[in-house]
């Protein structure tokens, strides 16, 4: 549950304050109040944090500076990028005994090799300035989420996020081949080895990835690029039925497989907040549906005729009921209308009230039969919920999430959290799923980590925390509870 705790006296020596300001330099430090209050709380507004400093170093070694001064003091670092996560990951506590680590100063693109399709790149250069800098290349970075333009590189290895295109080119992870990392002592691991065959020993390098902050902080990577698509293609899709989705999914994956990188599923309720609550957007169809996707359909050969074998599929989807009414993008403006539909959902969804989210996976053939148990669950729970699901339906990971009912207050809904997030992953356990998809952990699910993955497995994660963190001073509170 959110901590809505009120904020004490900062409990952090002003020696090492001083120190740290003197390391950093000008422009290296906040510790204003009004400066640092963006940087303790999280978009969601779920958690309220305090902290004496925000340390803005601008080098690896200024990090790792900053790592031992901090070591030496006991005093905690909560890293943070973009602060976009979605479970509270980036906040420090209320007690104000944790200072935040930006990581935005590291912002430069290292080396591109087009030939060898790597980009080196620091942490703090955004998703989106990322892909650019690929696509200035004519390569492509194909890793895709909703906070593109803000979420930066190390918080998107350091969660390992998902995001669109993940049933064609894998998580964050399956994108890195080597890192430069923080240790928790200060000193400098340089992983930035560049290689595709490299087997020599653990791959250290997928601890810190998705590790949250809590083993490393992560300065810099090597990602492995893709050649530039020459053609992209999306398909707005009405659909009957999560099972005609299924359907449709299939039909795609047998036609040309290798070109399907995108299969997104949004409701009717999803797609009505949006259209009410975000400016310009329509509904590219004649008619509404109780269900929709949003396809897309890529290829690095120019002569892969997308556009026809798109139509053609979509034909024999119309002709088996599977597929309603559908628009193909002409321009890739049209492209670009249609990912916004999706890609505000969560925009529209905080407009419309308070929510509780769910971002959960399951086996993909057990979509709709989540689904539907999933909304019976929340309704159970909260007569008049509106259930909102939306999300990654080619990797098997929705967004169920739930907004308040109308007229309803939002405290005595947000009240309900606990009751719903359990009754949603009580169906998600059932059929096999994850309570964490892509999102990870955070401040939000470390009680969660503990009872689902108890035993073995959480020993060993504690056994790697006390391994390469002894006295707990990276991102304490998060990922495992303490
Ligand atoms: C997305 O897929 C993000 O748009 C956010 O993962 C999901 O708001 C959400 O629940
Ligand atoms: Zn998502």
């Amino acid at each position: 549950m959110p901590d809505t705790a009120p904020v004490s006296a900062s409990v952090v020596p002003q020696a090492l304050i001083a120190a740290l300001g003197a390391a950093l330099g000008a422009g290296g430090m906040l510790t204003d109040s009004a400066d640092t209050a963006p940087y303790a709380t999280d978009w969601r507004g779920l958690y309220h944090g305090s902290t004496a400093a925000v340390l803005r170093p601008a080098s690896t070694a200024e990090v790792a500076e900053c790592v031992r001064l901090c070591a030496a003091a006991h005093v905690p670092l909560v890293p943070q990028g973009g602060n976009t996560s979605m479970v509270g990951g980036a906040v420090p506590a209320e007690d104000g005994s944790q200072l935040v680590l930006s990581l935005s100063r590291l912002a430069r693109v290292r080396a591109l090799d087009p030939l060898d399709l790597t980009l080196t790149i620091e942490a703090g250069v955004t998703l989106k300035a990322a892909q650019e800098a690929a696509e200035a290349a004519h390569c492509l970075l194909p890793l895709s989420i909703a906070s593109e333009g803000t979420a930066e590189i190390g918080g998107v290895l350091a969660t390992n996020a998902g995001g669109n295109n993940t049933l064609r080119y894998g998580n964050a992870r399956d994108r890195v081949l080597g890192l430069e990392v923080v240790l928790a002592d200060g000193s400098i691991w340089d992983g930035l080895r560049r290689l595709r065959k490299d087997n020599t020993g653990y791959c250290l390098r997928q601890l810190f990835i998705g590790s949250e902050g809590t083993l490393g902080i992560i300065t810099a990577a090597v990602l492995r690029l893709e050649p530039a698509p020459a053609e992209r293609i999306a398909a707005f899709a009405a659909l009957p039925s999560p099972e005609a989705a299924l359907a449709l999914l299939r039909r795609l994956r047998h036609h040309d497989a290798a070109a399907l990188v995108a299969f997104e599923y949004m409701s009717a309720a999803g797609l009505a907040l949006v259209l009410a609550h975000i400016p310009g957007t329509r509904l590219p169809l004649a008619e509404k549906a109780p269900h929709y996707a949003l396809i897309e359909l890529a290829s690095s050969r120019p002569d892969a005729g997308l556009a026809a074998g798109l139509e053609t599929v979509l034909a024999a989807a119309m002709e088996a009921g599977e597929v309603t009414d559908a628009a193909v993008s002409a321009s890739e403006a049209q492209r670009a209308s249609f990912w916004r539909l999706r890609e505000e959902h969560s925009e529209a969804q905080r407009l419309a009230g308070a929510s509780v989210k769910n971002d959960v996976s399951v086996p993909v053939p057990a979509i709709p039969e989540f689904l539907a148990r999933a909304a019976a669950a929340g309704a159970a729970v909260v007569p008049g919920i509106r259930v909102v699901p939306f999300g990654h339906l080619g990797d098997g990971n929705i967004h169920f999430n739930f907004v308040q009912p109308e007229g309803m207050a939002a405290a005595a809904f947000l009240a309900a959290s606990e009751a719903l997030m359990d009754a949603v992953n009580e169906v998600v356990h059932d059929l096999g799923g994850s309570f964490s998809a892509e999102h990870g952990i955070g401040r939000l699910k470390p009680a969660m980590l503990a009872s689902w993955r108890a035993g073995p497995e959480l020993a060993l994660m504690r056994r790697i925390k006390a391994a390469l963190d002894p006295d707990c001073l990276l991102n304490p509170g998060k990922v495992l509870l303490r």
